[in-house]
């Protein structure tokens, strides 16, 4: 652990503690995957790992709700789900969050307000004005976030669950992580406005566009949406603008990307971008960064080392949580 300083509670800082463990974690889970370790589809957040960090850091509370997708690592993560039991589902292992049942596109861990990931294009919006609506009927000042892409603002979901949320005044913030690609499609060959956040003025509430990468912009636009939304004020629509470093699915080449658009992102790298900023601005030194990253790599290492080890579910478990009562063999 660094040795705390006044500095270590700075938001950048803790946004870059999320950020660095969401990036060492994709980057083992692509190794493995590559070795042959792991079998799993996996969709990489490579790219968006500040736009979730800021997201968490966001005033956000764990008993908020969060539903997220199949690209959703970096959301889970940095909601706070533990390592460990995250991997484990991911590796489909009965010590999972699901018990190894609902794998990497169906990961849910109620504890930390993880309430779905869904690979179903577009209907994370729906689930969570469901949510939101239990917790104002329950007067609870809870706030449900959905995370959902570029391409899910093209599905009709999207536009019936912006309409009621509205209507209904729900504490919910639609985060529409635009990475400029839905599976090969580039944004401007399936969108029709320039600005996924333009759409907001169609449902009567507050749309906000941001640099997804820039963490201080980020920060401030979600947490002005998470406070109207607790306050009782109605949803926002945040388009958080960002860039897909990998293919859209683990092995995709992603041959269809603009090259110059594709290079000129990762040369704007947010991760490494943070760490000069930490570094340019006085908020931490080498050292204090260099044993964060040691303890964070340690931290991925052992919740590897769980999953791996940890055992399949057995054929017992066939039946079980699939209907509301266990349906005889
Ligand atoms: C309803 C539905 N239609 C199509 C698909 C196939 N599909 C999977 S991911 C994807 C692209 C989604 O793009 P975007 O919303 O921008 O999210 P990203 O993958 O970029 O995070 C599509 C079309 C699906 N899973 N569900
Ligand atoms: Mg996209």
């Amino acid at each position: 652990m660094p040795e705390p300083t006044p500095a270590a509670d700075h938001p950048l800082v803790r946004v870059y503690r999320t950020a660095a463990l969401v990036h060492r974690s994709d980057e083992r889970l692509r190794g493995l995957l590559t070795s042959g370790e792991l079998a799993a589809a996996y969709y990489s957040p490579r790219g968006q790992e500040i736009v979730a960090a800021a997201m968490a850091h966001s005033t956000l509370r764990t008993d908020d709700y969060l539903v997220t997708t199949y690209r959703g690592i970096h959301d889970q993560i940095a909601k706070g789900m533990p390592l460990d039991l995250l991997f484990a589902e991911i590796f489909g292992k009965a010590t999972g969050t699901c018990k190894g049942k609902g794998g990497p596109m169906h990961v849910t861990h109620p504890d930390t307000g993880v309430m779905v990931t869904t690979g179903i294009v577009g209907s994370g919006l729906p689930i969570a004005v469901g949510l939101a609506t239990a917790s104002q009927m329950r007067g609870e000042d809870r706030v449900t976030v959905v995370c959902f892409g570029d391409g899910a603002s093209n599905i009709g979901a999207f536009h019936e669950a912006l309409n009621l949320a509205s209507l209904w005044k729900l504490p919910v913030v639609f985060l529409c992580q635009n990475n400029r690609y839905a599976e090969a499609t580039a944004y401007a060959n399936g969108t029709s406005v320039g600005h996924i956040a333009d759409r907001a003025a169609g449902y009567g509430m507050p749309g906000v566009t941001v640099d997804g990468n820039d963490p201080e912009a980020a920060l401030s636009a979600f947490t002005q949406a998470v406070l109207r939304a607790r306050a009782g004020e109605g949803p926002t629509l945040v388009e958080a603008e960002t860039y897909r470093f990998m293919g859209h699915y683990f092995g995709d080449p992603g041959s269809y990307m603009d090259r110059a658009e594709f290079d000129a992102a990762l040369a704007a790298d947010p991760v490494p971008a943070l760490r000069a900023t930490l570094l340019s601005r006085g908020l931490a030194d080498e050292d204090q960064l260099s044993a964060l990253e040691a303890q964070i790599a340690d931290e991925v290492d052992r919740a590897i080392a769980f999953a791996t080890e940890s055992p399949y579910p057995g054929a017992d478990e066939l039946r079980l949580d699939v209907y509301r009562e266990e349906v005889p063999a």
